[in-house]
């Protein structure tokens, strides 16, 4: 009987269908998007079915201390439809219902991210370094019922649920009980293996992700089935040039796309392995040596982390199976870039993109990189390079970085923000999506970035709202007001920056002393990734005669720009 089970097995795999050229055609919006489509039965189940050589695995997951993880698209399939389960059942979710997920780079938030789309539960990721103030205002202005997390995190998370009214249930991912909280593995055992996955439409909601604007909390960006699953089509595989024998390594924290674009759906679409190394904190070496240990085939990191690497003697390293490797989140410099290719003789391909559009420009596999631009216009869309009122710019001359919007939307655009339909219809300008960004395009259609057309900071790939920080800042006694703003740095690109002025019972402090104190107080009130590297105390801030603080004064100083 198991002979005839594994032969009848074996059949269904051969012959089952994943059309990858239809679904090329969507992603290059010569085919119309389809009215239903849903990743993990469209695409994830497909490839469960289809016998894959090599047969790398579709998650490949190591702690770097022994502990390791691989699972088939089948048994990925298995497991998350146990997930599913466990959301529908014990979590008491329904279709629609927001769920927050605050974990590391851990194998349950891949099975997580897949049960949501089984489920039509809307997946909201979120970076471990949220703290309360941070969690409590994404419950809030989310309304998720659900939130996930691990134990360290689990006490912040209690200290602000009693404000949060939308909040039902808290699921933790732990070896061990705690009170009041859903225990994951427990639920997970007791789960059963049959689930159906629900017919999505392709603009049903599937994903929010929360992203910093100049004014304000964070925005949420709302990402369809379709502009999600089906968007990143074109990214898996030419920009990174995916294929089913590749094992791609991305970096990212579970919190930002990047992690969907490099460790979910850019792999998965191309029936490739996503290897993922927990990496709890940031170190070199392990990177290093992790690449040449295991077969990645394909690598995609932040430049950050490349100018980090590059400080090493690369030499003394190989990597046997390393053939690719991708950067984006921020602007890559030549100077790393022929580091890199000097010591390893791979060039880095830099994708330039953002959470509410995904990839925009690239540097495809084969064309011809010029380094320090952003490469050309990732399929489908018209990039182009406009004025204030929304004509076309001629070559060479600097604008904004805009996307041509026809009669229809790209289904690959997020849907809106969630609660903002005035932010929403700011970033369209005529005929063109404004992307914040700042550009020049050359005569061979290649993109040059020049900076953000607002106050954001792009730090070390992440995005930064100034009044996020100064909002932290205001907070300490010894803070009167203050402007923050980006200022170059040779390893993060640019950093954050802040101006204080001092309440007058503290101008007598020792200002590194405070500096220092600042620093870890910015850290406890919102995620420490956004601290300010660099304070400088003044007597007053340069501001509008209507009082407006004038950040770009600022800005340009320390650019060097007056
Ligand atoms: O550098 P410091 O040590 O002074 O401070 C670091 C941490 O030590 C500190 N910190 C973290 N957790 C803390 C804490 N301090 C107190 N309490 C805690 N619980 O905060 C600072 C965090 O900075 P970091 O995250 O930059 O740390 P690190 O270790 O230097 O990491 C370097 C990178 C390069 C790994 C990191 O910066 C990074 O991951 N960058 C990439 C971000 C990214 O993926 N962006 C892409 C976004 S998606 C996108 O752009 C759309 C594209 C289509």
């Amino acid at each position: 009987l198991s002979t005839f089970y594994r032969l009848f097995h074996q059949c269904r795999k051969t012959f089952a269908p994943l059309n990858l050229t239809d679904y090329e055609a969507i992603g290059r919006c010569e085919q119309e998007v389809p009215e239903y489509f849903n990743f993990a039965s469209d695409v994830l189940d497909k490839w469960s079915q289809i016998e894959k050589e090599p047969s790398n695995p579709a998650l490949w997951w190591i702690n770097g201390k022994g502990g390791e993880r691989k699972w088939s698209f089948e048994e990925l399939g298995f497991e998350s439809r146990k997930v599913a389960n466990v959301l529908s059942g014990p979590c008491g979710l329904q279709r629609g219902d927001r769920i927050i997920v605050i974990l590391p780079r851990i194998p349950e938030w891949w099975l997580l991210n897949t049960a949501c789309m089984r489920t039509g539960v809307v997946f909201i990721p979120g970076t471990t370094q949220l703290t309360a103030k941070d969690i409590c205002y994404r419950l809030l202005a989310s309304k998720a019922k659900c939130i996930v997390t691990i134990d360290a995190l689990a006490p912040v998370v209690d200290s602000v649920a009693s404000q949060c009214q939308f909040l039902k249930t808290k699921l933790i991912v732990s070896e061990s009980r705690r009170a009041e909280w859903l225990n994951f593995s427990d639920l997970l055992k007791a789960a059963p293996a049959v689930h159906n996955c629900v017919k999505t439409r392709s603009q049903d909601p599937m994903t929010i992700y929360f992203t910093s604007g100049t004014t304000g909390f964070p925005k949420m960006v709302e990402h369809s089935y379709g502009s999600f699953g089906l968007g990143f089509f074109i990214c898996g595989r030419y920009w990174m040039n995916l294929t089913p024998s590749d094992v791609v390594w991305s970096m990212s924290d579970t919190g930002w796309i990047k992690a969907a674009i490099g460790n979910v759906f850019g792999p998965w679409f191309q029936g490739t392995c996503a290897f993922v190394h927990a990496m709890p904190q940031f170190d070199p070496k392990v990177i290093l040596n992790t690449l040449c240990r295991y077969p990645v085939t394909t690598l995609c990191s932040a430049p950050t982390v490349y100018r980090m690497l590059v400080q090493h003697d690369l030499t003394r390293y190989t990597f046997k199976t390393l053939k690719h490797c991708l950067s984006g989140g921020e602007p890559v410099n030549p100077e790393v870039m022929e580091q890199w290719k000097n010591q390893t003789g791979l060039n880095i391909y830099e994708g330039y993109g953002q959470t509410e559009i995904g990839l925009i420009c690239g540097n495809m596999k084969g064309m011809k990189i010029k380094p320090g631009s952003l490469g050309k216009a990732a399929p489908p869309y018209d990039v182009q390079i406009i004025d204030e009122k929304g004509s076309v710019l001629p070559p060479g001359e600097e604008g904004d970085i805009a996307i041509k919007i026809d009669a229809k939307r790209p289904f690959t655009f997020f849907t809106r923000y969630v609660d903002d339909p005035v932010k929403t219809a700011s970033t369209i300008r005529g005929n063109f999506y404004i992307t914040g960004d700042r550009g020049s395009m050359d005569e061979d259609g290649y993109i040059w970035f020049m900076g953000r057309s607002d106050d954001v900071i792009i730090s070390s790939g992440y995005r930064i709202g100034p009044f996020e920080v100064e909002s932290a800042l205001i907070e300490h006694p010894a803070v009167v007001e203050s402007a923050v703003v980006s200022s170059p740095d040779p390893i993060r690109g640019e950093v954050v920056k802040a101006f204080v002025v001092l309440s007058p019972s503290f101008t007598t402090q020792d200002r590194k002393k405070l500096a220092c104190e600042l620093q870890d107080h910015v850290k406890k009130v919102t995620a420490p990734y956004k601290y300010p590297r660099k304070i400088e105390f003044v007597e007053q801030l340069p501001k509008t005669i209507t009082g407006k603080i004038r950040r770009s004064e600022l800005r340009n100083k320390e650019w060097g720009q007056i």
